[in-house]
């Protein structure tokens, strides 16, 4: 039987509730267990992929192309697991689910209600996803760690907690515990109790009975003992079931924290979690993963050298949106013990017009990139602000700074040796002018007859690197020398093949295509000490204790060429892809013919009539 673990949320959402849950798993799979994670969203969205970035920070791909809430991400980068499209549930999924039953007439004509109808859709969705196993061992996993966004008493939450009100019953008591995130405020040295009170008093009249209280206190100091006491006592919960989580100096000390308190012991007894059978395998896979996330936290704080970045993008002022490519950058870092300083320019301030209207905005974001060690240039939106990029992009190529390009900043890339080496001065994409006479980059839809209708390539794909890359490709060397890699990928634009060759001639290195040689998805200055550009999101699959290859390349780049040499030999030693052979699904899926569902987000322009994704 799986263990469940729900995190619920109270007094204001957004303090941290998914690094407490996730941090959570950390510590379980620290005594040998195998971790799964479920998000629950209560809103009415299907997918997160129509939604806008700027009201909702990062769309996060999946191995199956399912476009997720960043908060998958967090698990997959705690849990070093795989997660499908399953494993986020939200309002929208669950209502069509059981409309779609109501047509088919699986109700017998009942009339089709919240309580018992999506209540045990929520369920069963639930205890089916929990089993599907998630990394290389293929077994079914242990526990099961179920976060509810939102805070418990909003309308929308209401159905799920209902279900999980029943949930508790149908699992078992020693199958099912739950932890309560709520705010401890600080009123002038004074942690206040009340917020705290009050939301394990509606929790429990809602049906829900907290086994951990974590008290979220958004500042440096700890939780008191005394404020623990008081907790303990209003709250009807022995002392040792509360535990305080401050802020500390960075996200990655979380688990330690949690664990200091008991947090471990106290769910092993709980849960009965002795009563599982844990191999030996796994009890020392457990302790190894324990030593290596203590010694990464503990090196962060004794840091004296630094490496800068210039992250050129788009809502750059939206951080959020770059979570992924902030989390490789910062794994990276953690690998050659540096400490990351990013330089967020807004890509639009580096252009000409720029230094018209704003001179001091102009210089200001110029003299971030020229004084950064490394520049990239992400993923991105629509047409605005790419001249600045292409600006920096060429910047990099002549000065010999490292760079990395990613979907949109490959596709740029090559635009900007199109013209300005290759000499089609105009050179660009399709998507930016539709009439143009040098498409560079062009809409090529994935000519699948398995893929229905899709016209944006989503989830993940190989990349096969071309005869011969192995002696200079830095790329593939930073990916061990593997002669084919799986990355995730989300674009509808592509190099134009027509172009391929005399790109070639003139110097631009393709190193890695997709299976049949036709799209290019690696390119490679030969002669630069790192100019790469990958049209696949590499960011999606990063691991704080093994990073996505790509970001290392730049970060080591960016730190000099003996550090650069060193991290290739250390990936040639431990690298490992973050995915078990079972995930790779592409090809297994073009196979059997399995149509891949075509999301609603493929056709979709957005508000602000940007199209979204490249
Ligand atoms: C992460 O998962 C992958 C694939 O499941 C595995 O090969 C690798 O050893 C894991 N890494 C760690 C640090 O556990
Ligand atoms: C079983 C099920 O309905 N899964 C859905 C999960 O969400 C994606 C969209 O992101 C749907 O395509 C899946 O069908």
């Amino acid at each position: 039987m799986t263990k469940f673990i729900l995190v619920s949320g109270g007094v204001i959402s957004g303090i941290g509730k998914g690094v407490i849950a996730s941090s959570t798993g950390l510590l379980l799979k620290t005594i040998g267990l195998k971790v799964t994670a479920i998000k629950i969203d209560p809103y009415m969205n299907i997918d997160a992929g129509t939604m806008r970035p700027t009201e909702h920070g990062e769309v996060y791909v999946l191995n199956d192309g399912g476009e997720v809430d960043l908060d998958l991400g967090n698990y997959e980068r705690y849990l070093n697991v795989t997660l499908s499209r399953d494993n986020n549930i939200t309002t929208g999924k669950i209502y069509r689910e059981v409309i779609e039953k109501e047509r088919k007439g699986e109700y017998l004509g009942k009339t089709v209600q919240i309580v018992p109808h999506v209540t045990n859709e929520i369920q069963e969705w639930i205890e089916r996803v929990a089993k599907i196993p998630v990394d290389d061992t293929g077994d079914e996993p242990d526990v099961c760690i179920v976060e509810l966004g939102g805070t418990v008493g909003d309308i929308e939450s209401a159905p799920f907690v209902e279900a999980m009100r029943q949930f508790q019953f149908r699992a078992g008591h020693d199958n099912f515990a739950l932890i309560h995130v709520s705010l401890v405020p600080d009123m002038h040295g004074e942690q206040k109790t009340k917020p705290t009170q009050t939301t394990i008093h509606s929790l429990r009249g809602l049906g829900l009975l907290p086994d951990l209280i974590a008290c979220r206190l958004m500042g440096p100091n700890p939780l008191l003992p005394a404020t623990k006491e008081k907790i303990s006592m209003f709250c009807h919960v022995a002392p040792e079931q509360v535990f305080g989580v401050h802020d500390v100096s960075s996200v990655y000390h979380v688990p330690l924290l949690l664990q200091s308190q008991g947090i471990v012991n106290y769910l092993r007894k709980r849960l009965n979690l002795d009563a599982l059978k844990i191999s030996r395998e796994m009890t020392q896979k457990g302790d190894s993963l324990h030593r290596r996330w203590k010694d990464l936290t503990t090196g962060q704080e004794r840091l004296f050298d630094t490496v800068s970045i210039a992250l050129v993008g788009k809502y750059t002022d939206l951080k959020d949106s770059y979570m992924s490519v902030t989390k490789s950058l910062e794994h990276s870092a953690f690998r050659v013990h540096r400490k990351l300083i990013l330089h967020w320019v807004e890509s639009s301030d580096l252009e000409p017009e720029t230094q018209e209207s704003n001179p001091a905005k102009y210089h200001d974001a110029w003299r971030a990139v020229v004084g950064a060690g490394g520049i990239l240039v992400p993923g991105g939106f629509g047409v605005r602000g790419t001249e600045g990029m292409m600006l920096a992009i060429k910047y990099a190529r002549e000065q010999k700074v490292p760079f990395l390009g990613i979907c949109l900043g490959f596709q740029l890339a090559v635009i900007e040796w199109a013209r300005n080496v290759l000499g089609v001065p105009d050179a660009t994409s399709s998507e930016f002018v539709t009439d143009t006479p040098s498409p560079v980059i062009m809409f090529m839809p994935e000519i699948s007859k398995t893929h229905m209708g899709g016209t944006m390539r989503l989830g993940l794909r190989p990349t096969v690197f071309e005869p011969g890359t192995e002696t200079w490709s830095r790329t593939r060397k930073l990916y061990a020398g593997a002669g084919k890699i799986w990355e995730r990928h989300r674009h509808r634009y592509e190099v134009n093949p027509d172009f391929v060759e005399r790109l070639q001639q003139s110097g631009l290195a393709f190193a890695g295509k997709d299976e049949k040689g036709e799209r290019m998805q690696v390119l490679e200055l030969p002669d630069h000490p790192f100019f790469v550009g990958l049209q696949a999101h590499p960011e999606f699959c990063t691991r704080p204790l093994n990073p996505s290859p790509p970001f290392l390349g730049l970060i080591a780049a960016a730190s000099g060429a003996a550090v650069f040499e060193e991290q290739l030999a250390v990936q040639l030693k431990t690298f490992t892809p973050p995915h078990p052979e079972g995930s790779m699904v592409a090809e297994a899926v073009l196979r059997q013919g399995i149509p891949v569902p075509v999301t609603a987000s493929k056709e979709k322009i957005l508000l602000n009539g940007e199209v979204n994704g490249h």
